[in-house]
Formats: C-alpha cells, sequence, structure tokens
C-alpha cells in the first residue's frame, strides 16, 4: 500500500476518526513568530580574555593577545584585557546575572594559558581550581557549563614556534583537551573545540589587526589547516577520555551575497562561501576542503596537508555551534591574494541601507533565517546552538542609573523572531546565546563597543548593573518567546 491508498482508506473510516487528525495537524500549523519548542536552551556567551582579567595571576602564562595588545597603536585607547570585567574574582556575581536572567546556559570560554601556562605540559592546577570553581557555582544554579577551548588566546610559546601555521599547535591543542576532559568531564558534558576559526586565522595571520598581527596569506592558509587537524584532533582526544561527552565547534557564518546578477558576481559569492563559511565546518565533517578555492594541484602544498590527514582532521560532530552578525556582499574583483593562483573577490561586510548598530554593523535578521538554512543543509541535519548573536550599543545609564537600550531589545526581538521562523521551518536549534552576559573588552575596539546585557562601570570596580534588554531578555528565556 503506498501512502496516497492508506490516506484515502483512512478518510474511508469516516469523520469521528478523521477529526482528531485534522484537528492535530491544524494545532501544528499554528505557527506564532516569535515562539520556541518546548525545553529550547536560553544562554548568554562571555569569553576568557574578554572578561576575566587577572591576566598574570595564580601561575597564567603570557597568551598572545595578552602581548599583542601592549604593542602600540593595535588596540583603540591603548585598551587592554589586563582587568577586563574581573570576572576571574566576580564569578559569582557573573552566575547571579544569568540566575537572573533566567538563563540556563552559560558559553564561557576557558583561558589555555590559565591551564597550561607554556601551551605544553603538566596542568597548572590553579587555572583548573578556578574553572572547577566555576562550573559547580553554574551546575548549583542550575546553569548548564558551555566552554569553548579556544577563544583566540594562544600561549605566546606557542606562537613564538611558530603559532597556527605550524603543524605541530594542532597536536598542543588536542592535549590541552585532553586535560580538560580529564578535568571536567565529569560535570560538563557539552564542550566547543574552536570559536571562529575562520575569524581569528584571517584577521591574526592575514590581515594582522588582531593577534599575533601577522600579515601573511601563507600563513594564513597554513593556520587555516591546523586548526582543521586540531579539530579532528582535539575532538578524538575528548572522545577517548569520554566517549559520552558532547563535542562541537563554533562557526562564524554569514550569508554571501552576490552584488548583482552577473555571472562573475554569482560566482564569486560562491567562491566566498566556500572561504568562508564552509572552509572548516565542511572540511572538519567530511575531511575534504571545499573544491575551487586553493589551485588544484597546489593545494596540499599551500595548506601542508599529509597523506592521512583528511582521516586525522575528520570530526563527526555532536552539534554546530553558530555565530551570527550580519551579511556580506561580494564581487568579482580578480584581485591577487599573494598566494600563487588565488585570485579573490572583493567583499563588503555588513551592507545595506537599513539601520546600523553602534559598531556601523547592518541590522539584518533575514541574514540569520537564511544562513541557518544553508548550514543546515551543509551539517547535516545536526543539533545547532546559536552561540553568538547580538549588538553593540553604546548607551550608558541615566540620570537614576537605569540603561535604557530599546535599540538592543528591537535588535534582539528582530532576530529571535527570525531564528523562530527557521526553527519551525526544520532548522534543528536547541539553544540561543545572547552575546554578550555584560559589556566587555572588543578586541581591536577595546572597550568602545558594548555588547553587553548587563553595563559594566570599567571606572568604578567593574560595577554590572542589567540593562533593559537584559530585563526583557530575562522574561523572554521565561515564557520562552518573545515579546
Ligand atoms: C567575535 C567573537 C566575540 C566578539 C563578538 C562581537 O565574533 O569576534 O566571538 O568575541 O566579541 O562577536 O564582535
Amino acid at each position: 500500500m503506498n501512502r496516497r491508498n492508506l490516506f484515502t482508506s483512512a478518510l474511508a473510516l469516516g469523520a469521528v476518526s478523521l477529526m482528531p487528525n485534522m484537528a492535530e495537524a491544524k494545532k501544528a500549523k499554528k505557527f506564532v513568530e516569535g515562539t520556541f519548542p518546548e525545553g529550547f536552551i536560553w544562554g548568554a556567551a562571555t569569553a576568557a580574555y574578554q572578561v576575566e582579567g587577572a591576566w598574570n595571576e595564580d601561575g597564567k602564562g603570557e597568551s598572545i593577545w595578552d602581548r599583542f595588545t601592549l604593542a602600540p597603536g593595535k588596540i583603540l585607547n591603548g585598551d587592554t584585557g589586563k582587568v577586563a570585567c574581573d570576572s576571574y574574582h566576580k564569578y559569582l556575581e557573573d552566575v547571579a546575572l544569568l540566575k537572573a536572567m533566567n538563563l540556563k546556559s552559560y558559553r564561557f570560554s576557558t583561558a589555555w594559558t590559565r591551564i597550561q601556562p607554556d601551551g605544553t605540559g603538566p596542568a597548572n592546577q590553579k587555572g583548573l581550581d578556578y574553572y572547577s570553581r566555576l562550573t559547580d557555582a553554574l551546575l548549583e544554579a542550575g546553569i548548564r557549563p558551555l566552554p569553548t577551548l579556544y577563544h583566540w588566546d594562544l600561549p605566546q610559546e606557542l606562537e613564538d614556534r611558530g603559532g597556527w601555521p605550524v603543524r605541530d599547535t594542532a597536536q598542543r591543542f588536542a592535549d590541552y583537551a585532553d586535560i580538560m576532559a580529564r578535568a571536567l568531564g565529569d560535570r560538563i558534558e557539552n564542550w566547543s573545540l574552536f570559536n571562529e576559526s575562520k575569524a581569528f586565522t584571517q584577521i591574526g595571520y592575514w590581515q594582522g589587526a588582531w593577534a599575533p598581527g601577522r600579515k601573511d596569506p601563507l600563513a594564513f592558509f597554513k593556520a587555516t589547516h591546523t586548526v582543521n587537524l586540531a579539530h579532528g584532533m582535539g575532538f578524538k582526544a575528548m572522545k577517548a577520555v569520554n566517549p559520552k561527552l558532547k563535542i562541537g565547534s563554533v562557526f562564524d557564518v554569514s550569508p554571501q551575497i552576490a552584488s548583482t546578477e552577473s555571472e562573475a558576481d554569482k560566482a564569486a559569492a560562491v567562491f566566498m562561501d566556500k572561504l568562508s563559511n564552509l572552509w572548516f565546518v565542511q572540511s572538519v565533517l567530511t575531511g575534504a576542503y571545499p573544491e575551487g578555492v586553493l589551485p588544484f594541484d597546489k593545494q596540499n602544498e599551500l595548506l601542508g596537508f599529509l597523506p592521512g590527514d583528511n582521516t586525522l582532521m575528520q570530526a563527526d560532530l555532536d552539534f554546530i555551534g553558530i555565530n551570527y552578525y550580519s551579511r556580506t556582499r561580494v564581487w568579482d574583483a580578480q584581485k591577487p591574494s599573494g598566494v600563487p593562483g588565488l585570485l579573490l573577490p572583493d567583499t563588503e561586510w555588513a551592507f545595506g541601507d537599513h539601520e546600523k548598530t553602534d559598531f556601523g554593523w547592518d541590522i539584518y535578521p533575514q541574514g540569520f533565517y537564511d544562513i541557518l538554512k544553508r548550514m543546515q543543509a551543509v551539517t547535516g541535519n545536526r543539533p545547532i546552538e546559536i552561540t553568538e548573536n547580538g549588538a553593540a550599543y553604546n548607551i550608558g545609564p541615566d540620570a537614576t542609573g537605569a540603561i535604557h537600550d530599546a535599540k538592543r531589545i528591537a535588535y534582539y526581538k528582530g532576530h529571535l523572531d527570525a531564528l523562530s521562523r527557521a526553527i519551525n521551518d526544520g532548522v534543528p536549534v536547541r539553544g540561543y546565546h545572547a552575546w554578550s552576559l555584560m559589556d566587555n573588552f572588543e578586541w581591536a575596539a577595546g572597550y568602545s563597543q558594548r555588547f553587553g546585557l548587563t553595563y559594566v562601570d570599567f571606572a568604578n570596580d567593574q560595577k554590572r548593573t542589567i540593562k533593559d534588554s537584559g530585563h526583557w531578555y530575562g522574561e523572554v528565556a521565561k515564557a520562552n518567546r518573545t515579546f
């Protein structure tokens, strides 16, 4: 019996048996924008260098960001993460903020240099103790810890040995991942390996605007391969400690829009989708690089790809973390790249006539929907967590001390509504983390851009005050819907 026959014979059973089915089907169809499935996980995100401070306490080693921020002219206003939000000492206040906002997941990152000050060798117990205390405090508050192992703070010693362009760094990362799984795998189930592999390799090794500040396209491609190897090796190391651990990674993605309908611009957008959206996630999931980015006959040499690397770098990630901020416009330019045989299109990030955030980023919620659909196809329908999404608005306290950041609320509402549509249309997103729990160190922009749901008074002992957006988000988390 085929499906059509089954349906007609069900009809023949008459109205009585049919009615409940119809009622159910109707109920299933009645989607209300801004509502989320039961059990949806609401959270907020931060990263070690951006919030912890305590840059040289309790045996912590020097990271590339500790070094880079001290070089003159690299960071706006000469800001550094030496103190940041002082979360290393105020983590209990941070857990209380999460709790006050009814959040059930905290995405933070662990600083490699607290665990292995030089990037190799035995663990620094005091560093492990900090993350253990944080984990216990979260669990006690009913909040799921979701650590990221690498949010860009490579031990300076490893950079001195060549950094990510050097293959050995992948093994160093796997050792660090092994230490973390052993130390905290009893209490933490879900882990992310990397944050935004594209961003830190591209801006750190090719453009030079972030640590370690290199401007070398050849080093960039080598770095991408080491990072992909580190995904596979780190994943396997953690699963060997405990196969029940759920290991994912976080990818920054953006819809690549051809600037015109011309064939050349459309091809340029496809090219950028491969380089920008697929180069890490697809390569890790399948063990093979997207074709048509690097010249085929030079690819292995340019990446330092050795026989067997496809198996080494492959990882069947348990979930995919997605960071979305805006979309990208692409047009054909055939610009020399510094890599033999590689010509590049021109791109413009965060373009358009829409309203912009204070950072100048275009507000485009539909892009969130579009990229989620795209990533669902690429990642074979595996669970997705939104690990970052948010906006910088540099709104300070009024005379009463309240922070009325209605614009941020509007930003979140637009994006959450788009997300709810994507979920309703079948994209398997199980959680959302706002960037960020609190204002923090925004890389080359220093403290000039405030992304927080919580205001941090950097001049006054890092005092935290929940903004209007934080209160609103707390209500969203409680009701499982937007307002
Ligand atoms: C990134 C990071 C965060 C940023 C945030 C706002 O994307 O750069 O993951 O560390 O602070 O995205 O720019």
